[in-house]
C-alpha cells in the first residue's frame, strides 16, 4: 500500500466535524460591509466576556505600538474607514501590515480596538443603529452552535481581513507572532487506549511549546491538517505554522484507538479537549487527532478536527 497525503486524509473517515463552522462563516461572508462590522460587534460583546483578560499580553501588544498610536490620533470617521478597509481587504498601509500579523496578532489587534470602542477612544457603534434582518439571521445561526464553534467562526472572520500579501508586490515584511508564556508546566496526560510513543511525544512537545521537538516527529514529507484547512506539507511549513498558531494551547487528550495497517504503517485516533490561551479553561474545544505513522514511527499525516458535538469524543470506530 502506498499512501499519499490525499489518501491519508481519509483515515477514520466517519469522524463528524463541526460543519456548522464553514456554513456560518459563509453566511457572514455574504453580509455587506457595515453589517459585517455590526455582526462582529454584537458577537464579540457576547463572547468577548469569556476572553481571559491577560490573554493578549502587554509585551505582545507592544509589537503593534506604532499602528496603535496612528489609530489613536485618527478621527472617528478615519477609524471607521480603517475598520471597513480591513474588512474589505482594501490596499492601504495598515491593511498591508495587518496581513503580515500572525493569527493571534490579528486577534490581539481587534481585541485592543474592541476595548477602545467600549471606552470611546475608537469610533463606537453608531447610537440608534438598527440591526438589519441579515445581521439578525447570522446572529441567530451563531447562537445555535456551541461556544467552541462560535469562537472559531469569530476567529475565521478576523483571519480573512487585511490586504492579501500574495497580491502585493512587496513580500519581505516581517511577520508578527504573539507568544503566550506558560505559568506552569503541564502534566503528561495519559490516553486511554493509546501508548504509541510518537503520539505521546507530540502532545507533550505541544504542551511545552516545543515546536522543534514536535516537528522532529514528522517525516520529511509529512503533513499537518488544521481544522477546516488543507494539509500543510513539509517540516519547514509546519514549523512556521505551529510558531504562529500552535503556541500556548493546552491539549488534554483522553481516549484513543491504535491500529496496525499494511506495510508497517499504524493509524491512531485520539479525542479530547483543547484550550486556547484566549479563553483558557472557559472554552474546551472537542478535538480529534487522526495520525498516520510510517513504518519508522514518524508522522506521515495528522489531521486536527473540531468535532460536531461532545458525543463525537466517543466515536473511535476503526474505519
Ligand atoms: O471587525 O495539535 C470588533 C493546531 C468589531 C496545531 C471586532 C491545533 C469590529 C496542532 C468587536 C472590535 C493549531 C492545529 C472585529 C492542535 C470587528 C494541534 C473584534 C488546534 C473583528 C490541537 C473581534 C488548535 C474580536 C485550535 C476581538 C483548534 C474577536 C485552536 C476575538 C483554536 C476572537 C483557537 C477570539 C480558537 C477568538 C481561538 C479571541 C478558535 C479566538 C479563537
Amino acid at each position: 500500500m502506498n499512501y499519499t497525503i490525499e489518501s491519508a486524509r481519509n483515515i477514520f473517515s466517519n469522524t463528524q466535524v463541526a460543519d456548522a463552522v464553514p456554513a456560518t462563516t459563509a453566511m457572514f461572508a455574504k453580509l455587506n460591509i457595515d453589517d459585517k462590522l455590526a455582526f462582529l460587534w454584537y458577537a464579540y460583546t457576547e463572547l468577548g466576556r469569556t476572553i481571559t483578560p491577560a490573554a493578549p499580553g502587554k509585551a505582545n501588544l507592544q509589537l503593534m505600538e506604532d499602528i496603535f498610536n496612528q489609530i489613536k490620533r485618527m478621527s472617528h470617521e478615519e477609524q471607521t474607514q480603517l475598520m471597513r478597509d480591513l474588512a474589505t481587504n482594501a490596499d492601504t498601509p495598515i491593511s498591508r501590515s495587518y496581513a503580515y500579523f500572525g493569527v493571534n496578532a490579528k486577534l490581539g489587534f481587534w481585541w485592543q480596538l474592541g476595548e477602545w470602542m467600549k471606552q470611546g477612544i475608537v469610533a463606537p457603534m453608531p447610537i440608534g443603529y438598527q440591526m438589519s434582518s441579515e445581521v439578525k439571521a447570522v446572529l441567530e445561526a451563531v447562537q445555535k452552535i456551541d461556544q467552541s464553534q462560535q469562537i472559531t467562526v469569530l476567529r475565521n472572520t478576523v483571519v480573512d481581513m487585511g490586504f492579501d500579501p500574495t497580491q502585493a508586490s512587496t513580500t519581505e515584511a516581517e511577520v508578527i507572532n504573539f507568544t503566550f508564556p506558560r505559568t506552569s508546566q503541564l502534566p503528561q496526560f495519559p490516553i486511554e487506549g493509546v501508548t504509541d510513543p510518537t503520539v505521546l511525544k507530540y502532545i507533550a512537545a505541544m504542551n511545552a511549546d516545543n515546536v522543534e521537538a514536535a516537528v522532529a516527529l514528522f517525516a520529511n514529507n509529512g503533513a499537518l491538517q488544521p481544522p477546516f484547512q488543507k494539509p500543510i506539507v513539509g517540516r519547514e511549513a509546519i514549523t512556521a505554522y505551529l510558531r504562529d498558531e500552535g503556541q500556548g494551547l493546552v491539549m488534554k487528550p483522553t481516549k484513543g484507538i491504535s491500529e496496525s495497517i499494511e506495510d508497517g504503517y499504524t493509524q491512531h485516533k485520539i479525542t479530547g479537549t483543547v484550550e486556547t490561551p484566549w479563553f483558557g479553561g472557559n472554552v474546551g474545544m472537542n478535538i480529534a487527532w487522526r495520525f498516520l505513522l510510517d513504518p519508522q514511527g514518524q508522522i506521515y499525516f495528522v489531521a486536527i478536527d473540531l468535532l460536531a458535538s461532545p458525543k463525537e469524543l466517543l466515536n473511535l470506530v476503526r474505519k
